[in-house]
């Protein structure tokens, strides 16, 4: 089950081409297709992943034929979040070896398509230890807003945006 989600989330953010389905621009896959192209997948299965996935990383379409990850791609697609006003401060959650480079650029987005933010630190270091040793950048949200950035939230409550600039940031200890 967690590598078929593990799949799933390649297929639905970055890959879909890996089984020869195409999302549209909103990042939905149908349900009936993916099925029939990823073998051991069937609704149930997807079904369960979907309720059962910790992160809530993926819905369906109100009549249930269509899915699509809730945030996360690569692909450009849009899927829709919310623009929002942050809180006054979010958290990035990174590993140390990108500290240096962070310092110098801000956060960029990579080969996704926002940097993504998280509400509480708690979230944030286990972001961080995907990729190492972690660090907890704080990033001054409220200000970046006030200046004119803008905020999404997707459905499963990921702060994005496109770029945090290195003067709104502080390590936190
Ligand atoms: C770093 C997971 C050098 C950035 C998580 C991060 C999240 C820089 C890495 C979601 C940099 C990219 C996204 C700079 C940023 N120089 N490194 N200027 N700016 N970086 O995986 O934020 O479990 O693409 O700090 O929970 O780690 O997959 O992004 O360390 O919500 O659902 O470049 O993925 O969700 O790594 O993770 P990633 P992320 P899932």
């Amino acid at each position: 089950m967690k590598s078929l989600s593990k799949f799933l989330s390649l297929i639905l953010r970055h890959q879909s081409q890996k089984v020869g389905i195409e999302l549209d621009e909103h990042g939905w896959a149908d349900v009936e297709e993916l099925c029939r192209r990823v073998r051991g997948l069937d609704r149930a299965t997807l079904e369960q992943i979907v309720a059962q996935d910790e992160k809530q990383r993926y819905s369906f379409s109100a009549d249930g034929k269509l899915i699509r990850a809730n945030q996360g791609h690569s692909i450009p697609v849009d899927v829709e979040p919310a623009e929002l006003e942050p809180p006054e401060i979010l958290y990035h959650g990174t590993g140390e070896k990108f500290a240096a480079s962070i310092r110098a650029q801000g956060l960029i987005r990579k080969s996704r398509l926002y940097v993504h933010l998280s509400g509480d630190t708690e979230t944030a270091r286990k972001v961080g230890q995907r990729h190492g040793k972690p660090l907890i950048f704080l990033v001054e949200s409220g200000k970046m807003f006030a200046d004119g950035f803008k905020f999404y939230r997707s459905v499963n409550g990921v702060w994005l945006t496109e770029h945090v600039p290195a003067k709104y940031l502080k390590e936190r200890f």
